[in-house]
């Protein structure tokens, strides 16, 4: 079994103006690739993470030889949070549903405050890394944290509901060092859909 990039459901260049094609082929088919790339050398070299899931592996890092752990958080990671970030992107126009209203506005009052929270929050990010609104596993709660690198949420026993990429190779071709405005742009493009879909899966539990 080898990792592959997952299809997108979008060309490259339907997010823009606020992603822009160059952005999107570049971050997806040489970034996104050379997690996956790396992660397979990594497995390949590991009989015991034959089949095991990417999601398995940042879940359960202490059953990691400890020389590979570091690699794993970074390709694994790297994997799983782009392939998260792509289908939490939309070029369709989209609107929370009724859980996701309940539980931002529960939180934050309402959706418009919880967005400028996670924009505040995510533009703090030293150097590279990720906004994430998140669930506690198996918890009612929701929250907002950020991961640096490609630390993935999944690690700390976090269910990403939402998440922005905010290393430079996300926005420098258009923003330059602009990440706020990248920031405020990318806010039209999320998929309220898959982040309603995500709370309910939670809801819902494991299969
Ligand atoms: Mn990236």
């Amino acid at each position: 079994m080898k990792f592959e990039l997952p299809k997108l459901k979008y060309s490259y260049d339907a997010l823009e103006p606020y992603v822009d094609k160059e952005t999107m082929k570049i971050h997806y088919l040489k970034h996104h690739q050379g997690y996956i790339d790396k992660l397979n050398l990594i497995v390949k070299k590991d009989a015991s993470l034959e089949g095991v899931t990417a999601e398995y592996m940042l879940a359960n890092l202490g059953t990691i030889a400890s020389e590979i752990r570091q690699p794993v958080v970074n390709f694994a990671g790297g994997h799983v949070n782009h392939s998260f970030f792509w289908q939490i992107m939309t070029p369709e126009k989209t609107t929370p549903g009724e859980l996701t209203n309940k539980l931002i506005s529960g939180k934050w009052d309402s959706v418009e405050l919880f967005l400028e929270e996670f924009a505040k929050r995510t533009l703090g990010v030293f150097g590279s890394g990720w906004g994430w609104l998140v669930i506690l596993n198996n918890q009612p709660d929701i929250d907002i944290t950020t991961t640096s690198n490609q630390d993935s949420p999944i690690t700390f026993g976090q269910a990403p509901i939402l998440g922005v990429d905010v290393w430079e190779h996300a926005y420098y071709l258009k923003y330059k060092n602009k990440r706020d405005e990248y920031i405020k742009a990318w806010l039209n493009l999320i998929n309220w859909n898959a982040v309603e879909e995500n709370l309910l899966g939670i809801e819902r539990g494991p299969p």
